[in-house]
């Protein structure tokens, strides 16, 4: 019998309060259902998710297509490894490369497992390929970059909340400003430099954009200096700024292309890492993988969720819906409320704290007035809600917006 229905959201709090590490600070809210854009507490409150699983769930909570093709591979086959073909890596791989242009994928689970992935080859190509003498290879990242957790990625962080207290770190990393191309053309002199890995919008760093043409002027650099431009597009990819890739606002084609998240929408841990053969084929058989990577149930998942994205055109509904949200939001005269930003339905809005109260209490206010949002580095709000998204609801949300801003006077 499902208990949950008659537990109250503060048993379920106090568990993993007792039972479960502390790393997280989650907002008091249980959730125990997801259909579409909403979501519903252990105590059956709906709520729309203004969060998406930070741009994890594009296509909506328990997408009816996705379910099915999960279920019914769920029932046949889940896990091969790949020590062994399966009938379903293959399609999926043809699948995923014709629709972004490359020669090749090699599949993963989680995005930093992806983008762990990324670095090696990387490397390998520098070594093999560009030339770089063994073990000096070094790539460039951004300050406020955020790429994952693993120890390597956080080695990259300016963030210390992301990195304090996890050193050695991994060596070979030059650090320069986001958005600033004079730094990137000085840090690209060193011929050591094999990669570049950019956000296209940095998601955590509170939905940062760069200006207009900063992503293909940076291409063409690493294009002159023989250097990977590496676009880690698991938060910003799948539709969630507008088109199927932020890149795509600059044309600009990748050398590798990371993706996660909403690959799977929603279901289970499924990333990909793109790339052409002369970088892909770096790596050979035994030296590079895992157990999951490119299990026949994550590819029927993903295959499932890259048709829902492109049958229900997820790209033109977040451009439409974003544009309505930022317009409606700019009419919020608050003094609370000083900027929106974001591109398709990636936003933030930045909170002034005012008497007392900051962002996360308006998060509270919202949760009261049944939206879920996330406050991040303290004052930045980030706004996401599934692709999926019709005007009906975006405008529900608006007003919810409006009215929890507003009530704090
Ligand atoms: C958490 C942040 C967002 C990502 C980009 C790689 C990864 C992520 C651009 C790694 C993951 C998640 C991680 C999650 C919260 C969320 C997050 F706040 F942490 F930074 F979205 F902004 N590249 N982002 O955004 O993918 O290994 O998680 O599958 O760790 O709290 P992952």
């Amino acid at each position: 019998m499902n208990t949950s229905s008659v537990l109250s959201n503060q048993y379920f709090i106090e568990l993993e309060e007792k039972y479960g590490a502390h790393n997280y600070h989650p907002l008091p809210v249980v959730l125990s259902k997801g259909k579409g854009v909403f979501v519903w507490d252990a105590e059956g409150k709906r709520y729309y998710d203004f969060l998406s699983a930070y741009s994890a769930l594009n296509q909506g909570h328990c997408h009816p297509h996705i379910v099915k093709a999960l279920t019914s591979q769920l029932e046949k086959l889940t896990l091969t490894s790949r020590a062994f073909y399966n009938d379903q890596l293959g399609e999926f791989e043809k699948y995923i490369t014709e629709l972004f242009g490359y020669d090749k994928m090699l599949p993963m689970n989680s995005g930093a497992e992806a983008v762990e992935t990324a670095i090696k080859l990387c490397r390998k190509w520098a070594y093999q390929v560009k030339g770089v003498p063994r073990n000096q290879a070094k790539i460039i990242f951004c300050e406020g970059n955020f790429h994952g957790r693993t120890i390597s990625i956080v080695s990259a962080s300016t963030d210390p909340t992301a990195s304090a207290g996890y050193g050695p770190f991994t060596p070979g990393y030059t650090i320069i400003p986001y958005n600033d191309l004079a730094a990137l053309e000085a840090a690209l002199e060193d011929p050591a430099i094999a990669g570049f890995i950019v956000e296209p919008i940095q998601g955590e760093a509170g939905v940062v954009v760069p200006d207009d043409g900063y992503l293909s002027k940076a291409f063409a650099l690493c294009k002159e200096r023989n250097v990977l431009f590496i676009a880690d597009e698991i938060q910003t990819g799948l539709a969630r700024t507008g088109k199927m890739l932020a890149c795509d606002y600059e044309n600009v084609h990748p050398d590798i292309l990371i993706l996660g998240k909403a690959l799977s929408g929603g279901m289970m841990p499924v990333s990909a890492v793109l790339a052409n053969d002369e970088i892909m084929l770096t790596i050979k058989p035994g030296e590079h993988g895992s157990t999951y990577g490119g299990n026949p149930l994550a590819c029927a998942v993903g295959m499932a969720s890259l048709q829902v994205i492109e049958q229900e055109n997820l790209s033109e509904n977040a451009s439409h819906m974003g544009e309505i949200l930022r317009s409606e939001l700019n009419t919020i005269n608050h003094e609370m409320l000083t900027l929106v930003r974001g591109k398709g339905l990636l936003n933030a809005i930045v909170i002034k704290p005012h008497k007392g109260k900051d962002a996360w209490d308006v998060c509270m206010k919202l949760a009261e007035n049944g939206l879920l949002a996330k406050p991040t580095h303290g004052d930045i709000i980030r706004f996401a809600p599934p692709l999926v998204i019709n005007e009906e609801q975006l405008y529900e949300c608006i007003g919810i917006i409006k009215k929890s801003i507003e009530s704090f006077i």
